[in-house]
């Protein structure tokens, strides 16, 4: 017998509402998404997928909340107003700081080289503003091989133990690996960044549940040394969120709960230029998932391609153009490696939105 194909609705809020417009009106016919009085919408394009069929059409707010069935769910998931995420409120956006610890070619081989710069560029990305701060010991980048746990450990504990007391910032670990998982929350993070959503270490699920933390899923599609090699996807802005839900069912399944759970395309992570540039374009649909939504666009390939501009550090003015890109649709935390930049273009962007200084 032939497989009957489900079908999928998933819900993109457009039309974004200005401030000004009727704000505090008894029934103002907006779509608010994520709880956020600041994140108004005059319609939702409605995606119904069946199969190979992907049918679109445009309700006006005023009448979404009558639609039946699957949509009444997903609308709510949409509107709920997201539980804050390690103790940071969200109803606005927050940045997280990139902190790699790499190896430290200078030092003789030694550690304290490589701790001591980390530490001094982790200080210098919360007094630029940022929010959170993301620790990696680069096992995770694309095309990238593994490094051993230990390893990755030795790279990162001396970070987190040295950041713990010195910073308001919470911290987060960017790792694959249980075990490092494990270690760090004994050492104090906040949260639990894997571009794999806990499915490279079979022990990571358990783990992560363990731990208590909130973590981010990030999409991505195959392993990081391989990924590149020509992404297909039937339509990649509902591919990726319907594998986001399924990683979030398989995170319920073992304990963490949808309100301890962040979501992420995973820019660059499999994926083609035109790839990246339709996840940016409809982002603001992952949050019909019901959990807050992280972009790290920083820096990326993508942005040389449109820009021209080859060198990645020199790529900032790009990576903040895509930061306001996802915060215009509410996502709730950009991942940054230049938060003095980010921090003052959300800054003026926020003001320049609400019509008012503070
Ligand atoms: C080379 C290529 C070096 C790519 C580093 C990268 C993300 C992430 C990374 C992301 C989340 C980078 C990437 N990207 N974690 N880790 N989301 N949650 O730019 O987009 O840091 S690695």
């Amino acid at each position: 017998m032939a497989e009957v194909p489900t079908t999928r609705h998933y819900l993109r809020p457009i039309g974004a509402l200005p401030a000004s417009a009727a704000a505090g009106a008894a029934s103002p016919a907006a779509i608010i998404v994520a709880g956020r009085a600041d994140l108004r919408f005059a319609a939702a394009e409605v995606i119904e997928r069946h199969g190979e069929r992907v049918g679109r059409r445009i309700v006006a707010a005023d009448v979404l909340p009558g639609q039946a069935g699957e949509l009444a769910g997903l609308l709510e998931d949409l509107c709920r107003p997201r539980e804050p995420i390690a103790g940071l409120t969200l109803e606005r956006a927050r940045i997280m700081g990139i902190v790699n610890v790499t190896p430290d070619s200078f030092a003789d081989g030694g550690r304290y080289g490589e701790t001591h710069a980390a530490v001094a560029h982790a200080l210098q990305l919360e007094a630029e503003g940022a929010d959170l701060l993301d620790i990696g010991g680069e096992s995770t980048r694309p095309g990238a091989e593994p490094v051993d746990v230990e390893e990755e450990w030795r790279r990162v504990g001396p970070v987190i133990e040295a950041l713990r007391p010195r910073v308001q910032a919470r911290l987060s670990i960017d790792t694959r690996n249980a075990e490092v998982m494990r270690r760090a929350a004994r050492a104090g993070v906040h949260l639990i960044n894997d571009v794999s959503a806990l499915s490279h270490d079979p022990a990571s699920l358990a783990v992560a549940a363990e731990t208590g933390l909130p973590v981010v899923l990030m999409h991505s599609r195959g392993d990081p040394r391989t990924m590149q090699q020509k992404p297909v996807y039937a339509d990649v802005v509902l591919d990726v969120c319907d594998a986001l839900e399924a990683r979030i069912e398989a995170c319920e399944g073992a304990g963490i709960p949808r309100s301890r759970l962040i979501v992420d395309p995973g820019i660059g992570f499999g994926k083609t230029l035109a790839h990246n540039m339709a996840l940016i374009a409809s982002l603001g649909l992952l949050h019909g998932l019901g959990c807050p939504i992280l972009l790290g666009a920083s820096r990326k390939s993508f942005i040389g391609r449109l820009t021209g501009v080859k060198v990645a550090g020199e790529r900032v003015m790009g990576s903040v153009g895509a930061a306001v890109a996802a915060v215009a649709q509410g996502a709730q935390i950009i991942r940054v490696h230049d938060v003095k930049a980010t921090r003052e273009a959300l800054t003026v962007w926020e003001a320049a939105t609400r019509g008012a200084a503070a």
